[in-house]
């Protein structure tokens, strides 16, 4: 069978970011967070369940420089780790969203505990943080370009959770302010790793699913927190 030729870098980056249609941004968790139909429980259950993605997003990285050979690139990628877990003089992402989580009523202990984490957002993460672990560094990479489709979703929050959720101390908001920015930098030199490396047509293909499959599990974090939190079906092991 021919093999069909190469996508150009520009359509090829068309063909990622048109998979931004299946982003959990359109799922009907986060469609009623931003309409400021959730209820506390329901958004100190997402801030809580999220924690557990938040942690294990430096071990994710950490994990693809630990495949990558590459020092130019490791240069570049080991700034997420530091932008996670802080250094001197910068609190970092990860206590950035604890902040959250106290804003929203949570006492500090419930979060860390990750007591309330649900099986199936544990799951997720974790098929995130094996795929890292596993799968060549380069498509790795390729998974985080989810982000291509989160610039306005931190900015979107800043705007409508003061006005959706007053009850929430406006002083946890940090963690969307640093995002805007870090996930801009991140995105733009994730997609420039992934044009350069996926250039058959055949490697571009295992891209789009690499991306559908981060997809699949940022969907997945909001179906478990949706059967929790909405339907109000507990987990087997009951409610946290
Ligand atoms: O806060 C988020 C974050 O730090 C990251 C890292 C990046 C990755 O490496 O996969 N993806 C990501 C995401 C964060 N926030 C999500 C949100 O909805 O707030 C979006 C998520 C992503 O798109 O993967």
């Amino acid at each position: 069978m021919a093999v069909a030729p190469p996508w150009s870098k520009e359509e090829f980056e068309q063909k990622l970011r048109e998979r931004g249609a299946a982003y959990h941004i359109h799922h009907p968790y986060h469609v009623m967070m931003n309409e400021g139909r959730l209820n506390r429980e329901q958004v100190q259950g997402w801030v809580a369940n999220r924690f557990y993605y938040q942690i294990n997003i430096p071990r994710k990285d950490a994990a693809i420089l630990a495949q990558c050979p590459d020092r130019e690139v490791r240069r570049h990628w080991i700034k997420r780790i530091v932008d996670h877990d802080g250094k001197e003089g910068d609190q970092g992402g990860i206590e950035a969203w604890i902040k959250l989580g106290e804003a929203c009523g949570l006492e500090r202990d419930e979060i860390v505990s990750l007591r309330r984490v649900l099986p199936g957002v544990r799951f997720a993460v974790d098929a995130y943080v094996n795929f890292a672990r596993t799968a060549p560094w380069q498509e790795a990479v390729c998974a985080s370009l989810t982000e291509l489709f989160a610039t306005n979703i931190h900015r979107v929050r800043l705007e409508n959770w003061p006005r959706h959720y007053p009850w929430i101390d406006p002083r946890g908001y940090d963690y969307f302010r640093r995002r805007i920015t870090e996930a801009s930098q991140d995105v733009e030199y994730g997609l420039e790793v992934t044009l350069a490396h996926f250039t058959t047509r055949e490697l571009q293909e295992r891209a789009l699913e690499i991306l559908q499959l981060k997809l699949d599990i940022l969907w997945s974090m909001l179906d478990a927190m949706y059967v929790a939190y909405v339907d109000k079906i507990p987990p087997s092991r009951g409610m946290r």
